[in-house]
């Protein structure tokens, strides 16, 4: 929103709340409200909407869900944003001023990012998401089916010029850094360009890329130079038949040991993003990945339960076997909830696989195996380490409430306590009504 914010006339004061750092007040005094959110969100989303325009407040939405369900949202919204909106946002404040704006704007074509403006920094808020952030690229040239990126950007890769990423990264105060690209090598050449650059500087960064930035020395070369300690691989699945179904191929598993000992060899830690729950994945999946990435000393990893976000290939594949079983938005989190059935393994049995993973990659003993070998200091993997343990215990504290309550209810119905299944689908009913 800060970046938006940058495009908004100086004569507008426009009001930052980020709901993760503080609650939003709804009896704001304001003259319009726009809003971003992810799928999980969107429920909360149109609640937080429909109190605001209640009081008569026009509310504009947009972000990946806007753009993947416009016709969902539009139900809920005075005005939304399909796609990309440098070019129509200023348009539709233009209109807005003389009263005359229209109720869906849509970017006919993914605009260049020549020359957008740098964030509004007097907008951050100390403990959100938005400080020492920035982005160099947008888009991601592969068509992976269960990514929302190649669907929105229509797989179009565009760069800001370099001398401006540069001097936005310097203009943050603080020593880190994260670039917020969707795979910062999709071209390695302005990469490298982009690292010369920014080298002088002397903070550190990291930033998601594709794993051909693994085999590439000089990219690596220049990334540590510059700054780099760590790089965020989607690795996916130690199973090649999964990253094949699901049109990521070029994901070599027999190569993953080598890619991550390159990047290691240039003093750049890795955190590995890992997904269960393809059609190939069977039961062993989640002791042998954990096996994997303890043994080759991954410094840390983020584990999702897979997802069909609407709109994607995998969405519409797993629509057309009947495999979706809820459509409730909230549960598209990827963290706490499946949302469809799995080909070779029960719903639950994913939840816990992945349950398993966090738990024992967040281990003491696991955390020792990995870390000991860490090629950054522990001043930068023992902090991640102990935030995601913290982050986890918390959100396991939060669903064994939840779970508690959901007894109570399935109590109450008579339903059968013992199954698991019947506790899920109790809770996808409930969460409808
Ligand atoms: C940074 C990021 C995050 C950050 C977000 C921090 C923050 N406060 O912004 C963090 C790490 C927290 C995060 C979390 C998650 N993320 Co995320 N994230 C991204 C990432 C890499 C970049 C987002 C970004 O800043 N883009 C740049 C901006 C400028 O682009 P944009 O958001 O599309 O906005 C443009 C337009 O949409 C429009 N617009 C957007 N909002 C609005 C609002 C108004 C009023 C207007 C006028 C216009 C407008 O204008 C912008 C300029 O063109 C994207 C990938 C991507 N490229 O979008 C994934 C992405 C958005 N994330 C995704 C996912 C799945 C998640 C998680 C669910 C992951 C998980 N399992 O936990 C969570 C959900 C968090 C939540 N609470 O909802 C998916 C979204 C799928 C979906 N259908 O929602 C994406 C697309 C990644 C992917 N490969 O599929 N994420």
């Amino acid at each position: 929103m800060p970046y938006l914010a940058a495009f908004v006339p100086p004569e507008w004061k426009v009001i930052h709340i980020d709901e993760e750092v503080s609650p939003i007040d709804i009896t704001i005094a304001v003259d319009l409200v726009g809003i971003t959110f992810h799928t999980p969100s969107a429920f909360h989303v149109y609640d937080l909407a429909a109190q605001f325009r209640k009081r008569g407040i026009p509310v504009a939405l947009g972000g990946p869900h806007v753009t993947l369900m416009p016709e969902e949202a539009q139900a809920h919204a005075d005005v939304i944003f399909v796609g990309e909106a440098e070019l129509q946002w200023p348009q539709f404040l233009r209109d807005f001023e003389i009263g005359r704006h229209m109720h869906r704007y849509c970017s006919t074509a993914v605009p260049a990012l020549n020359a957008v403006p740098m964030a509004r920094k007097e907008l951050y808020h100390r403990r959100d998401f938005t400080g020492g952030r920035l982005f160099a690229t947008r888009g991601c040239p592969h068509a992976c089916d269960f990514c929302a990126v190649a669907v929105m950007y229509q797989r179009k890769v565009r760069a800001r010029p370099v001398a401006a990423v540069a001097a936005e990264y310097a203009s943050f105060p603080g020593k880190v850094v994260i670039f917020w690209d969707d795979n910062l090598a999709s071209d390695r050449e302005y990469a490298k360009a982009l690292f010369r650059s920014i080298a002088p500087y002397r903070k550190w960064w990291s930033s998601q890329v594709s794993i051909q930035a693994g085999k590439d020395a000089e990219f690596l070369e220049w990334a540590a130079k510059s700054g780099c300690k760590q790089l965020f691989i989607g690795l996916e699945s130690i199973s090649q038949q999964s990253m094949n179904g699901v049109r990521k191929g070029f994901n070599r598993v027999e190569e993953y040991v080598r890619v991550i000992e390159h990047i290691h060899e240039h003093g750049i830690a890795v955190q590995a993003g890992i997904v269960f729950g393809f059609d190939q994945d069977t039961e062993s999946i989640f002791i042998e990945t954990l096996d994997f990435l303890e043994s080759a000393g991954v410094q840390n990893a983020t584990f999702n339960i897979l997802t069909p976000y609407p709109g994607t290939p995998l969405y519409q594949r797993l629509e057309r076997g009947r495999r979706i079983l809820t459509r409730d938005w909230s549960k598209y989190n990827g963290r706490e909830d499946v949302v469809f059935q799995p080909r070779h393994m029960s719903p639950e049995t994913l939840l816990e696989g992945y349950r398993y993973a966090n738990q024992r990659f967040y281990s003491g003993t696991s955390l020792y195996r990995r870390l000991i070998r860490s090629p950054v200091g522990l001043w930068w993997t023992l902090p991640l380490n102990l935030a995601y343990a913290l982050a986890l215990r918390s959100a396991r504290q939060d669903a064994a409430a939840d779970r508690g309550e959901l007894l109570v209810r399935c109590a109450s119905r008579r339903s059968s306590l013992e199954s698991v299944s019947a506790i899920n689908a109790s809770k996808t009913r409930s969460t409808r009504g």
